[in-house]
């Protein structure tokens, strides 16, 4: 395992009390806490080199440009794309999805078309393709799961037909943590000749992801959830594609040449991002990308791998807790749901955060997943590389408060 201990050290949140209790900060599925180095990197970039990029010739901007394409170049690397051409930052993975919805998806759908999903979509792969299918007149369908929280792969040759355009689809849930063989859905999905969007959001964070051996057309992820701050997301595609479509926003820096009435494009990735960019998180993020290089992101995995088993162990012990996903850590991420019965999340995870455990508590944005589930919510502990077995078993000794907590006034009223 990772010495989280050390790691711990670069993490000045980390030492905070909340509610008189040291944080156990479980929360990370939703985004992730940020190393000193991130945070120096904000403060170096304003104090020092702050300027606008691609347009100034003075020193202090070519040194923001320098530093901001550098990012980019390193976003490439990370996960293994061929060229830094074909990284755009975009705000978020949502919007990485959005930008591909919309300047692919518009040209290339058109009624009689399929978008094939799944039915463990976050929403910001989900509502983008419903938009575009009603504006293109092409309709959506959804690989279905098993009670377990699998993708019924079984049933994917009946959902991939020639009709099918596009699969986007995750790579690790958010919910059920589950891991999906997305090298294997490309690969079926290229034979009937569909592109593939892979959602990384969940897994570039927390496994090696590598687009030219995973096969897909495309990926969106977030900087936030992987130690970087919020503001920064990342849509890769393959150059081809980027060349063919055409922008999503319109303004300063993605022109080549502007008439009143008509405009020619800049090159790509430029093309994809107009007006001034988040300069300062981009670079940032580079910080982001270096720290987990330095882990080596097999130990990451494997860090949570255990974690995760040791997670699903001990909550598995706790009578009337249901967990969700699948059983085994191994094949799974390190976000893991449950319930505990007769008891609503939002007041488990208020009992869990008086005893200094931050939980996620609600539909985690997979409303259909909860429907699918049988339940309107549930809480999640989500691992990252900073947590301890002895912060699983604080979670599984604050889950245990939460029910003798909400059992006594039953009791009482019983008497
Ligand atoms: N896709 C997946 C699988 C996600 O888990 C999330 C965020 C997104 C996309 C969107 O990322 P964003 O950075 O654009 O917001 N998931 C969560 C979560 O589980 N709790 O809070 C945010």
């Amino acid at each position: 395992m990772l010495d989280a201990q050390k790691i711990r050290h670069d993490f000045p949140i980390l030492s905070r009390q909340i509610n008189g209790k040291p944080l156990t900060y479980l929360d990370n599925a939703a985004t992730t806490q940020k190393p000193r180095q991130v945070l120096e990197a904000l403060t170096r970039y304003y104090s020092q080199s702050n300027a606008n990029i691609h347009r100034g010739i003075h020193t202090l901007a070519e040194e923001a440009t320098a530093a901001y394409e550098a990012v980019r170049e390193h976003a490439a690397r990370f996960i293994h794309a061929p060229s830094s051409r074909s990284i755009i930052f975009t705000r978020n993975a949502t919007e990485a999805t959005n930008l591909f919805a919309n300047a692919w998806g518009r040209a290339n759908l058109k009624a009689g078309d399929q978008i094939l999903l799944s039915e463990m979509e976050h929403h910001s792969n989900l509502v983008p393709w419903q938009l575009i299918a009603k504006a293109t007149g092409a309709s959506l369908a959804f690989i279905p799961i098993t009670d377990d929280g699998r993708l019924r792969l079984e049933e994917l040759s009946r959902w991939l037909t020639p009709r099918t355009k596009l699969v986007a689809i995750t790579q690790m849930s958010n919910v059920l943590g589950t891991i999906n063989p997305v090298q294997e859905i490309a690969a079926r999905a290229h034979a009937v000749g569909a592109l593939v969007l892979i959602d990384g959001a969940q897994s570039v964070p927390h496994l090696p992801v590598d687009v030219q051996r995973l096969g897909c057309d495309a990926l969106a992820f977030s900087a936030h959830k992987m130690l970087g701050p919020t503001g920064v997301g990342v849509l890769w595609a393959r150059e081809t594609l980027l060349e063919s479509m055409d922008p999503f926003l319109g303004g300063g820096e993605m022109i080549s040449d502007v008439q009143l009435t008509s405009s020619t494009w800049n090159e790509i990735p430029w093309k994809f991002e107009a007006g001034t960019p988040n300069i300062a998180d981009v670079i940032a993020f580079g910080e982001a990308l270096a720290y987990l290089e330095r882990l080596g992101m097999e130990q990451v995995r494997a860090h949570e791998v255990e974690l995760t088993r040791y997670a699903l162990e001990q909550l598995g012990r706790i009578e009337g807790l249901t967990l969700y996903g699948p059983s085994d850590g191994a094949v799974r991420g390190g976000a893991v749901s449950f319930n505990l019965d007769g008891l609503h999340p939002h007041d488990v995870g208020t009992v869990l955060d008086a005893e200094g455990v931050a939980v996620r508590a609600g539909h985690h944005c997979a409303k259909p997943l909860m429907r699918r589930l049988g339940v309107a919510a549930t809480a999640r502990a989500s691992f990252y590389i900073y947590n301890t077995k002895d912060e699983v078993d604080r979670l599984a000794e604050a889950i245990r408060a939460a029910q003798a907590f909400f059992a006594r006034p039953a009791r009482a009223a019983v008497k």
